[in-house]
């Protein structure tokens, strides 16, 4: 049986996406990008001003669903991301949240063993019902008119989710959560838990819809000095990782340990993802020789080289394309899409790298 043969009897379908996660040199690569729908598309305005709110967005399954293919429909890209949210999960778990217009998030600041005692992991699977909803819907969509599209489910990992519940927004430094990581290891251990088991529960949640592959976001995992980074970092990822592949050993696990810099070898390796994401500050060619090469790497244009497009957008690219020739990978950006970037440029993006740079 031919490598490709095999890819594609192992992962089902033969999606290009699924290949390459489970570690095939697929050329060009399949590409999708972080926060691909979003403000900079006029369609997700339209129905994000329908549905009032951004938590009635994600809780509503046909406007959350529509919105999670809306990039598809306009660019073709081989992966579709489930619309929500990170903080979806402190939400389910009835942790007060809001998105205040302008503002970001906003949660009633979680600081005392009372606080982390009154979470409610027993309530997660019927609050985050209308998600997997949206993940069923999206699915029966996509089967139906992209069926070489992936869809990707995720969460935010419990180091990251943990800090915004700390904190109580976003920040520059989160310096509560750090504080109490050091400061009462204890009761954060005990939140971390917590969050390890409701985070597994979620992305089973999510496979068992219909999810195809998941991403763990670890968007902050870069303020904890080594010894914290395997603490809060790896080893909570390790325990997930590891229920998800015993339970659904065909679904690969995405890690985005992000600015873990040198540490990444060190993530991939304990905690066994398919495939790691880079950040914008990750060199390819590092990642490629800290990285085993049977595990795909993923990233990591800046997304600033795509709101300017052109000739910056072309360099950048392509120096990715070619540090990446040869092994499993996949196109993305090293962090979210920006609100001001112009839909012609990711158009422009997506024919720059089927073309294979
Ligand atoms: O009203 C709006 O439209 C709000 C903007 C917005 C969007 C489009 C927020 C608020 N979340 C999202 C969707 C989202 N968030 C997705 C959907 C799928 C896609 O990629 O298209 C995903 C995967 C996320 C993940 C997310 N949320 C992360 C991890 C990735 C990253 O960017 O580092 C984080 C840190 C969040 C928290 C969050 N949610 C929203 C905002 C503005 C923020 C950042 C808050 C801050 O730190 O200040």
């Amino acid at each position: 049986m031919s490598a490709e043969a095999q890819g594609s009897a192992t992962t089902g379908a033969g999606k290009p996406l699924l290949r390459a996660l489970a570690g095939e040199a697929v050329w060009p690569p399949p590409m999708w990008l972080m926060r691909q729908a979003g403000r900079y598309l006029p369609e997700y305005r339209e129905i994000r001003e329908k549905a009032g709110g951004f938590i009635k967005l994600c809780t509503t399954p046909e406007m959350a669903a529509e919105v999670t293919v809306q990039p598809i429909r306009r660019f073709g890209m081989d992966g579709a991301i489930l619309f929500s949210d990170i903080l979806m999960v402190p939400w389910a778990l009835g942790q007060p949240l809001r998105f205040a217009e302008g503002e970001g998030p906003v949660l009633d600041p979680l600081r005392d063993a009372a606080a982390v005692a009154a979470l409610q992991p027993e309530m997660l699977r019927e609050r985050a019902a209308p998600i997997m909803d949206t993940v069923r819907l999206t699915r029966m969509a996509l089967d139906l008119h992209a069926p070489k599209v992936t869809l990707i489910g995720f969460a935010g990992s419990p180091w990251t989710v943990a800090a915004y519940m700390v904190e109580g927004h976003g920040s520059r430094d989160f310096h509560t959560a750090r504080g109490m990581a050091f400061g009462d290891p204890a009761l954060f251990g005990k939140l971390i838990r917590t969050l390890v088991e409701a985070t597994t529960d979620y992305l089973l949640a999510q496979i068992e819809a219909g999810a195809e592959a998941v991403m763990l976001f670890d968007s902050w995992a870069g303020m904890l000095p080594p010894s914290q980074f395997r603490r809060w970092v790896i080893e909570p990822t390790v325990t997930i990782v590891r229920k998800v592949q015993q339970l659904h050993p065909s679904v690969p696990v995405i890690g985005f340990p992000r600015l873990a810099g040198p540490l990444i070898g060190e993530y991939v390796q304990r905690t066994g993802v398919a495939t790691v994401a880079m950040d914008t500050a990750m060199d390819p060619r590092f990642a490629a020789s800290a990285v085993p090469g049977n595990v795909g790497l993923q990233g990591n244009l800046d997304p600033l080289a795509l709101v300017a497009g052109g000739i910056a957008l072309e360099t950048e690219t392509r120096q990715i394309l070619a540090a990446m020739r040869g092994r499993p990978f996949v196109f993305n950006l090293g962090h979210g899409i920006e609100k001001v970037t112009p839909p012609e440029h990711v158009a422009a993006l997506v024919r720059l790298v089927r073309s294979g740079g």
